[in-house]
């Protein structure tokens, strides 16, 4: 057990460092709360594509191999995505929410900016376990990034990031001195962050277990096929857990809210 929880730690510290590398609010933020520590990590998120070695059976590989466990699935009908969630038995490790792309039901024509990347990636990853971290392989021009947006803000986020984590996230509960996430929302707006304001700054209730806020993905540059352009990269995001009537706090997630939480890279924020 604990040679996998340091393997797990290994995958999580790579992909941190690659996150951190396009998100520098989230490094502000973790230096912000400082004085409230610890801050634990409550999970982290990875986007795919329902195409086999792409999907999130591929993604989940690795955490599997770490000891991790599947937990639920989760549907969106109105985004095309499906989901599930991965725990560890530990408690060591955060929870990974690992979501796929049904591309199937976009367009003829954004599947046709999709199947040659999603064939490309697996030339490129061929025989391999797909690492989280690998990022995009695979050429992407600017105006399919746009037209990928019309469709599926989730769609042009996958292509031009490729894989990678797209968020951290802050077990507020976990943290000291800061009473709810109300607390900590103002904390951050204070000091400059925009959250996201989707469905409301607080998503979710006490009475669904979990409270989720998130920042506006940070803006970083993308080198496309054709030039270079600055679109949203990724957030942070803070999430209290509260109690069931067991005591043990709740640790699923709250589709309603996540539904919301996915909108945190969009290029604008309805
Ligand atoms: C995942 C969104 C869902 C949560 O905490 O509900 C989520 C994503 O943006 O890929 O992370
Ligand atoms: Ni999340």
């Amino acid at each position: 057990m604990s040679h996998q929880i340091e393997q797990g730690q290994k995958i999580l510290a790579a992909l941190w460092q690659q996150y951190i590398e396009v998100t520098p609010s989230a490094a502000k933020i973790h230096q912000l709360l400082a004085p409230y520590q610890p801050i634990i990590n409550d999970h982290i998120a990875l986007r795919g594509f329902a195409f086999p070695g792409l999907d999130i059976t591929s993604l989940s590989q690795s955490f599997l191999q770490c000891g991790y466990q599947w937990q639920q699935d989760y549907v969106f009908p109105k985004k095309h995505l499906r989901a599930k969630h991965f725990s560890h038995p530990s408690g060591k490790l955060p929870h990974i929410f690992i979501s796929e792309l049904l591309w199937q039901n976009l367009s003829v024509s954004v599947q046709q900016i999709l199947r040659p990347i999603m064939e490309a990636a697996c030339n490129a990853l061929s025989a391999q376990v797909l690492e989280p971290n690998v990022g995009r392989v695979w050429p992407l021009r600017y105006q399919q990034y746009l037209t990928l947006a019309q469709a599926s803000e989730y769609a042009a986020w996958l292509a031009a990031w490729g894989f990678r984590a797209n968020h951290f996230t802050v077990a507020v509960h976990r943290l000291t001195g800061i009473q709810d996430l109300a607390q900590l929302n103002r904390l951050l707006l204070e000091n400059g962050f925009a959250l996201n304001q989707g469905g409301g700054e607080i998503k979710g209730s006490a009475s669904d277990g979990l409270v989720q806020s998130a920042t506006l993905a940070d803006q970083a540059e993308v080198q496309f096929s054709d030039r270079v352009c600055t679109i949203p990269s990724c957030f942070y995001e803070f999430a209290y857990r509260y109690p069931l009537s067991s005591g043990a706090l709740f640790q699923g997630f709250v589709p309603e809210s996540a539904d919301r939480i996915f909108e945190s890279t969009d290029r604008v924020t309805k």
